[in-house]
Order: C-alpha cells, then sequence, then structure tokens
C-alpha cells in the first residue's frame, strides 16, 4: 500500500492518479510541458534538417548510411525533447527551497508506463525494420552483383599494401590508392599480422582485416576527389592496432575511369613499387630517361620523370 502525503490512495481510481500527484494544477502542467516539448521538437527537427555534420560523401554504398543516420536523428529528436521538457519544466516549477524539504511520493501511473512502453517498443520495432532491415539488405544486394574491380589490399603494421590482381598491379606501400568513379569496387581485406579495419570516411562503410582470412567490402564511388583537397578521401586504420595506429592511413584519389586506366597502365609496370625503398640521394636510379616513367622498369627501383 502506497502512501501519500495528501488525499486518499485509491489503486482503481486511475485518471486521476497523475493529477493528484502533481496536485491541482496538474493539466496545467501537462498542457505547459507539452508546449514546451513541441518547441524543443520544432527546434531540434529545424537543426537537424537544415545542417549537415557529416564529412563528404562520395560512395553509393554511404547514401544508404548517410539516411539512415538522417531517419535515427529526426526520430530521436522528440524522444529527447521530451525528456528535456519534463526535466526543465519540473526543475523550474517544483525547486525546492530548502533542501530538508521533499515532495510526496509519486504512485505509479499504469497508464503512462503502458503508453511509454508501447510507444518506445513500437519506434524501436520500426527502426529495426527501416532502417535496419531495409538498409541491410540494399547493401547486401550491391555486395552480390559483380564488381566492375578487384582491389585486394593487406594491412601491415602500419601501412597498406594494394593490389589489383585482374590487372597484375602489386604495389607495396604505395603512396596513394586510387580509384575509378562510378565502378562497383570489391575490397578483398587479409593482414599479415594484427586486426585492421578498412574505412575511408567519404565512402562511410567499415570492414575488419583480419590475420589468415579474407573479408570484402563492396563500394562504388560517385564523386572524384583527393586527399589533398578533402581528408574524407583516405584509407585510415579504423582498429587499434599498435604505435603506428594513427599514422596507417593511405590517401585516396578518386579520378574518372579514363584516368584510372592510364594510371593502371603506367603503374602495371612496376614504377610504383619500393616507394618506401627510394633513396633520393643515390642518383643511380634517377636521372636516366627523364622521360616520364621509366616503363621498361621490372622492380629495378623507383623511376620518376623528374630529375631529382
Ligand atoms: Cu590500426
Amino acid at each position: 500500500m502506497t502512501t501519500l502525503t495528501w488525499g486518499v490512495y485509491d489503486p482503481d481510481d486511475k485518471l486521476s492518479v497523475l493529477e493528484r500527484d502533481m496536485g491541482s494544477d496538474g493539466r496545467r502542467d501537462i498542457v505547459a510541458t507539452g508546449v514546451l516539448w513541441a518547441i524543443l521538437t520544432a527546434l531540434g527537427e529545424w537543426a537537424v534538417l537544415g545542417t549537415n555534420m557529416l564529412p563528404t560523401l562520395a560512395s553509393r554504398q554511404g547514401e544508404e548510411v548517410d539516411g539512415a543516420f538522417r531517419l535515427l536523428m529526426i526520430y530521436s529528436v522528440p524522444v529527447m525533447a521530451l525528456v528535456l521538457a519534463v526535466l526543465f519544466y519540473s526543475v523550474a516549477r517544483w525547486r525546492v527551497e530548502t533542501p530538508e524539504e521533499d515532495g510526496p511520493p509519486i504512485a505509479d501511473h499504469k497508464g503512462f508506463s503502458r503508453g511509454w512502453f508501447i510507444v518506445s517498443s513500437a519506434l524501436a520495432l520500426l527502426l529495426f525494420i527501416h532502417p535496419g532491415l531495409t538498409g541491410l539488405l540494399a547493401l547486401a544486394e550491391e555486395a552480390e552483383a559483380e564488381p566492375d574491380l578487384v582491389v585486394e589490399l593487406t594491412a601491415v603494421q602500419w601501412h597498406w599494401d594494394v593490389s589489383f590482381p585482374e590487372h597484375g598491379v602489386t604495389m607495396e606501400n604505395p603512396p596513394e590508392l586510387v580509384l575509378p568513379v562510378g565502378a562497383t569496387i570489391r575490397f578483398d581485406l587479409t593482414s599479415t599480422d594484427v586486426i585492421h579495419a578498412f574505412w575511408v570516411p567519404a565512402f562511410r562503410l567499415k570492414q575488419d582485416a583480419i590475420p589468415g582470412q579474407t573479408n570484402s567490402v563492396t563500394i562504388t564511388p560517385t564523386e572524384v576527389g583527393s586527399y589533398g583537397e578533402d581528408d574524407a578521401f583516405r584509407l585510415q586504420c579504423a582498429e587499434l592496432c599498435g604505435t603506428g595506429h594513427a599514422r596507417m592511413f593511405l590517401p585516396v584519389r578518386v579520378v574518372e575511369q579514363a584516368e584510372f586506366q592510364q594510371w593502371l597502365s603506367g603503374a602495371g609496370m612496376g614504377p610504383m613499387e619500393g616507394m618506401e625503398g627510394m633513396d633520393m640521394g643515390e642518383g643511380d636510379d634517377m636521372g636516366e630517361g627523364g622521360d616520364g616513367m621509366d616503363m621498361s622498369g621490372d622492380g629495378d627501383g623507383m623511376k620518376m620523370g623528374d630529375e631529382g
């Protein structure tokens, strides 16, 4: 049996419990809180719809991710606004002047708790179905499609090795990752040592690179761009992998298809290999030719056009 400071507790009197708990001004309090809730919701939705806090978006799959993120924000604003409205109104209306003064205990209101349970469960179920299941299905469908290009990425403490197996191109620790815009690209990921993770902020999706197994992630770049202009274009390791983790990133450059083919045919001859081991001081590999990249190169060091 609950004891209240005033009135007589009647468990059957469900309608007036909430009102009685708050005193005779209960209805006015509910209306005032409702108005505050509506104002905070309108302000919150205006902020959510009017601002974009996300980095540059440059992939088809990322549209699913951003759509889900926006929907979650839109749904969560009224929920948070309700909590804040009740909190702010209560703090203002029932502020206790003297610390020893305590308010009456609040008896539970079955209608309110049932309503809260039903509404929050319905919201959770709705989000589970959309964008949850629908988004996962959309991404799975894209991943099952035949890729236009396969890129093998091997994570090594602390850099990325890149290979284009269909074109016989392999690059150890290249200075950048060049990708064609509009192509459906399947990245096959593995690691030689510990667990790393693939993450290009502009593409949104993440996938682990795990020693002894190959994980895949399919991405279709939709915008050309490069790390020099926008740092969302970088392949950043997203799994703490040791002291070099923060430095484990590879600039990404998304280019037009024709430019990619041109770059690939140059890279396929091997001049991109051994970038890391390039010795600018020696000069024996540099300085010969001078007609751009050395197309005869078969791994005998780095040869760039400009004459050091
Ligand atoms: Cu890492």
